[in-house]
C-alpha cells in the first residue's frame, strides 16, 4: 500500500502532492513500482494534528481518487469519516482505510457495509490532538488485540462481511516506542487473529529514536528509510498481508528478497 497523503501536514509527505497533477502522478509512480493499493488521504492523523472539516477533506481527495480509479489502480481512502468514506466510494474507492476502527463516526459500518468495500480496522482510542494522553495498557499486546477484536464484533453486526475486514495494530496511536516495538514483535497473534493484518511503520517517530543521536535528537524523518524495510521484512516474516510504506521502490525489492529466501526454504 503507497501513500498519497493530499495535506499540507503530514509528517512526511505533508505539501507535497497538494496539486491535483502531482497527487495523480505520485499514485501512477507507486502503483508502477509496484503498489497494489493507493492510500489516499486529506486529513493528517499524526499526534497532536488539528482536524479539517468534511468538506475540505472530501474536496482534498476526491478529484484525485477518481483519476486513479479511472486509471485502473485500486485505491483505499484514508480517512475516519462516514461522508469521506462515501464519497470516496462513489469515486472508485474500493477499501476504506478508517485509522479509528469504525469508532470516529457512526456511520462508517453502514457505508462499509452498503457498499460491500473492504474496511482497514486499525486500532485506536481517541483523535490525533490528545491521543498520546491514552496510551496505558496492561499488557499492550493483549489489550490491541482484545480491543481489535471488539471492533471486529461490531462490524461484523452491522453487516459487514467478515472476509472484507482487514486489522491493523496502529503503531504510534496512541503507543509509545515500547508499545509499538512490542506490537511488532508479536505481530504473528494478530495475523492468528485470522484477519488480513496491515502494518504501518514507515518512517514513523519510533524508528528516529531508535536511530537518533544518544539523549538527543532523533533521527530526521527523510532517513529513516532503511530502518523502514528492515520492519516491513519482519512484518512479512510474521504472516502480514500487506505494509502501509512511502518508498513502494524499495518495499518492492526487500519483499522479492524475502519471497526469494522463502521459496528457497
Ligand atoms: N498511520 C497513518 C495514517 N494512516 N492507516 C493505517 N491503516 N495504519 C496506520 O498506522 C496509519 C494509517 C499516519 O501516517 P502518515 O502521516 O504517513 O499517513
Amino acid at each position: 500500500m503507497g501513500i498519497l497523503n493530499v495535506t499540507p501536514d503530514s509528517f512526511s509527505d505533508g505539501g507535497r502532492y497538494l496539486d491535483f497533477g502531482d497527487a495523480v502522478g505520485h499514485g501512477e509512480q507507486m502503483a508502477a513500482e509496484g503498489a497494489d493499493l493507493i492510500d489516499v488521504g486529506g486529513e493528517s492523523t499524526r499526534p497532536g494534528a488539528e482536524r479539517v472539516d468534511a468538506a475540505t477533506e472530501i474536496a482534498r481527495v476526491v478529484d484525485v481518487v477518481a483519476a486513479l480509479a479511472e486509471r485502473g489502480l485500486a485505491v483505499s481512502i484514508d480517512t475516519t469519516r462516514a461522508a469521506v468514506a462515501a464519497a470516496a466510494i462513489e469515486a472508485g474507492a474500493s477499501v476504506v482505510n478508517d485509522v479509528s476502527g469504525g469508532l470516529a463516526d457512526p456511520d462508517m459500518a453502514g457505508v462499509v457495509a452498503d457498499s460491500g468495500v473492504r474496511w482497514v480496522l486499525m486500532h485506536w482510542r481517541g483523535h490525533s490532538s490528545d491521543m498520546q494522553r491514552l496510551a496505558h495498557y496492561d499488557n499492550v499486546v493483549a489489550d490491541v488485540k482484545a480491543e481489535l477484536e471488539d471492533r471486529v464484533e461490531a462490524a461484523l453486526e452491522s453487516g459487514v462481511d467478515a472476509g472484507r475486514l482487514v486489522l491493523d495494530p496502529g503503531l504510534g496511536f496512541a503507543k509509545t516506542a515500547e508499545h509499538n516495538w512490542r506490537l511488532s514483535a508479536h505481530l504473528h497473534e494478530f495475523v492468528a487473529l485470522g484477519y488480513p493484518v496491515l502494518f504501518a511503520s514507515s518512517r514513523k517517530s519510533y524508528l528516529g529514536s531508535l536511530l537518533g543521536e544518544e539523549g538527543g535528537k532523533p533521527r530526521p524523518v527523510g532517513q529513516r528509510e532503511a530502518a523502514t524495510l528492515a520492519t516491513s521484512v519482519l512484518a512479512f516474516e510474521a504472516g502480514a498481508w500487506g505494509v502501509r510504506v512511502h518508498d513502494v521502490a524499495g518495499t518492492a525489492d526487500a519483499r522479492a528478497v524475502w519471497l526469494a529466501t522463502k521459496r528457497a526454504a
